[in-house]
């Protein structure tokens, strides 16, 4: 069996980019800024708990995104680190949110214990309402050398893939759908569109916006990140079946006993990959335009295809 490791090397060779280091460096950058982004104020308690679950590490991918579509249409790493940090502050709180008892009720997340196992429910709730609002307040303020309109545009795009027409939304069906054995592959899509994809889509367009992209540009990066969205979920299912608690950090097979509809339990685990695969494919294709300035967001599409948690 060909290992990540393995592939990413084979990446590096056909491209001459090196994805690792990338992603190293850009999450040491990453983390730094996200530590600096929020120092703890009073009362400690909620500062503590914002931190514990956005320090936690996890694969940033969201702002790594976001960056890499930045330098991709000219922009600079500072224009976009902003956002780059609300970003990752917004798919925190959704996780904390997510893993309460009255949502999914995970114990573990990132390998640590959830947020209300260590800090209580209702800590756990306004840590997640605390950080939605100090992601808008961050980008708002800590944008620089950005035109207005411009960031404005992000902070509108942000509110509406947060909200009911966004991840809100899509976890209202998810909920809904629970326990139901009727779940078509359209409501699974639409869940993880609008769960997933929303977010991940953002992060494309929000580099993009900030550094002045074309509205060609934008439809271009708009296809590219709903493919590797979708593709995101898919392999994210997948791993849910083939993957340990260990490599996952948090409970794996919880689809399978909750018997949950996903892509691997409508159309089966090979089915899956190689549908996963073909959303990749047809994400690298949209980047065609760019020549080598896309390495970083074609290597990034490989990767989720490849990644083991
Ligand atoms: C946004 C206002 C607001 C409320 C939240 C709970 C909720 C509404 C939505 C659920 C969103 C959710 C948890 C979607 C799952 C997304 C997903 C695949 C997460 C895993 O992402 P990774 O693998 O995680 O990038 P790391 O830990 O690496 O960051």
């Amino acid at each position: 069996m060909v290992k990540t490791n393995d592939i990413l090397a084979l990446n590096q060779e056909a491209t001459g980019f090196d994805l690792t280091t990338y992603l190293k460096q850009r999450q040491q950058v990453i983390e730094a800024e996200l530590d600096r982004s929020l120092p703890i104020g009073k009362p400690e308690k909620i500062y503590e708990s914002m931190r514990y679950s956005l320090l936690a590490g996890g694969k940033r991918l969201r702002p790594i995104l976001c960056l890499a579509s930045c330098e991709l249409i000219g922009g600079t790493l500072e224009m976009a680190l902003p956002a780059a940090c609300a970003l990752e502050m917004i798919h925190t709180m959704s996780l904390i949110h997510d893993d309460l008892p009255a949502m999914d009720n995970d114990d573990y997340r990132r390998g640590k214990l959830t947020n209300h196992k260590v800090f209580g429910d209702d800590i756990a709730i306004l840590a997640g309402d605390g950080l939605l609002a100090y992601a808008f307040e961050y980008v708002a303020t800590q944008t620089r050398n950005v035109p207005p309109q411009q960031i404005l545009e992000v902070v509108a795009r942000l509110g509406r893939t947060v909200g009911a027409a966004g991840l809100v939304g899509g976890q209202v069906l998810d909920l809904e759908s629970e326990g139901r054995t009727d779940i078509t592959t359209d409501i699974l899509t639409f869940i993880h569109t609008h769960k997933t994809g929303a977010l991940l889509e953002t992060s494309v367009l929000a580099g993009a916006i900030l550094a002045g992209a074309s509205p060609e540009d934008r439809e271009r990066l708009s296809r590219y990140a709903q493919r590797i969205g979708l593709a995101f979920q898919i392999v994210d299912d997948i791993l849910d079946i083939t993957a340990t608690q260990e490599e996952l950090g948090k409970t794996a097979g919880k689809d399978v006993r909750a018997q949950k509809a996903t892509y691997p339990s409508l159309w089966g685990l090979e089915a899956s990959q190689t549908q996963a695969q073909q959303l990749v494919d047809a994400a690298v294709a949209e980047l065609a335009a760019y020549g080598s300035l896309a390495d970083p967001l074609r290597a990034i599409a490989r990767f989720i295809t490849t990644r083991k948690h």
